[in-house]
């Protein structure tokens, strides 16, 4: 139901999105995805850039009096950093000066730039990591800020924070109502202080090693009725359209549902989530007496609390470089350091709360369809109240 295009290059004048297939009717205020924009940049850990950037959308199609229009949504977002990189970037120079400026030819080990050099015929590497940069995902926050207003609308809440960062993890998993204040109190994103001010201490440490520091962030919804996605076909089944969202973010290299690898541990007795029932007034009475499954079984929602982790790599430039091959020459050299981050864990993990916001709203919509909010609202009140019957 919803698609989603992003366009634009870290260093160039702006970042686009257009998200497609959005109904009629949602109050939307510039500010509501400007916080998530902003929420983004923070996190201890970032480099220079995000002391430059100041992420705000322009809504520049979709939106009339603080309202979806049904037609596509669209937001751009400048980068202020593009006053310093006009000779370089400047989409429509087109003399030969681009040419001219200094190629990067030295690939580093882990990003972008050997696959996509060699994939694409370029020989300016600049070409390759001016879109792989992490700094797309700017826009798929913009858009999970969107979504985030739809699900917000259906009764949806999302969550997140960071498990784990540089080897530290936290102790005891917090309530989701600790988790929609806490984190954002937290540097790093964490709940638990103790393990909060460890992962400073590693990311410092990383910092002054010139090296970067990886880990996994958690995301986390309720209020999702049961039966979001499907068993009956492989690509519509809920937590394959959910991984996707998380395994597209640049640097994650793993995800897990629920119990995740822990459960391949364990006997079935001790994993899977017993069923009981208490009438309810508001929908179907049916829960379970644990959540290992993470909110979803054969594909679809079971009306439990979704539970997301993510693994993401440390970020792949490193101020002390690794080993790597001149292109021009194929001689033995460092890999080239651009001005980068130190750790983007807790970044990561609001932008994971965006893509799998996005996700959850085509999920909502898909079976709930509807043109305006009040259609979609209207069909997902007659499914809940067809529940309380079963
Ligand atoms: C990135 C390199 C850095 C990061 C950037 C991702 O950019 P710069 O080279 O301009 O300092 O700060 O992240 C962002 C700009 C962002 O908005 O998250 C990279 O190479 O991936």
């Amino acid at each position: 139901m919803l698609r989603t295009l992003t366009a634009g290059e870290s260093h160039g004048p702006g970042l686009t999105v257009i998200i497609e297939g959005f109904p009629a009717g949602v109050p939307v205020r510039a500010e509501q995805v400007d916080f998530w924009l902003a929420e983004r940049q923070k996190g201890f850990g970032r480099g220079g850039r995000m002391a430059i950037e100041k992420d705000r959308i322009r809504i520049t199609g979709g939106i009339r009096s603080g309202k979806t229009l049904g037609s596509p949504v669209s937001f751009w977002v400048e980068n202020r950093d593009w006053a310093n990189w006009t000779k370089i970037m400047d989409p429509a120079e087109n003399s030969g000066s681009h040419v001219k400026a200094v190629s990067i030819t030295r690939p580093r080990p882990g990003h972008a730039d050997l696959s996509g050099g060699l994939k694409y015929g370029l020989s300016d590497l600049r070409e390759v990591l001016e879109r792989a940069s992490a700094r797309e995902t700017t826009m798929r926050v913009a858009a999970g800020g969107l979504a985030l207003r739809l699900l917000e609308e259906l009764g949806v809440q999302l969550a997140c924070h960071v498990v784990r960062l540089g080897g530290v993890g936290i102790k005891a998993q917090p309530s989701f109502e600790q988790l929609l204040k806490k984190p954002f109190e937290s540097e790093v994103r964490c709940v638990d202080p103790k393990a909060a001010e460890a992962m400073i201490r590693r990311i410092k440490k990383a910092k002054a090693d010139g090296d970067s520091l990886g880990g996994v962030f958690e995301v986390r919804a309720q209020g999702l009725p049961p039966g979001l996605g499907s068993h009956v076909q492989w690509d519509r089944k809920a937590d394959a359209r959910l991984t996707r969202a998380l395994m597209s973010i640049q640097s994650v290299k793993g995800v897990e549902v629920g119990l995740g690898f822990a459960g391949a541990e364990r006997p079935g007795s001790q994993v899977h989530d017993e069923i009981a029932y208490k009438a309810r007034k508001d929908r179907d009475g049916y829960h379970r007496l644990s959540n290992n499954a993470g909110g979803l079984e054969g594909g679809m929602t079971n009306g439990e609390e979704l539970v997301l982790r993510a693994a993401m790599k440390p970020i792949p430039t490193l101020l002390k470089p690794l080993r790597s091959v001149d292109m021009a020459d194929h001689k033995a050299y460092r890999a080239k350091y651009e001005r980068s981050d130190v750790c983007t864990v807790p970044a990561g993990a609001v932008v994971g709360l965006c893509v799998v916001a996005l996700e959850l709203a085509d999920l909502m919509l898909e079976k709930f369809g509807g043109d305006s909010l009040g259609e979609t609202k209207r069909n997902l009140n007659g499914y809940l109240k067809e529940l309380q019957r079963r």
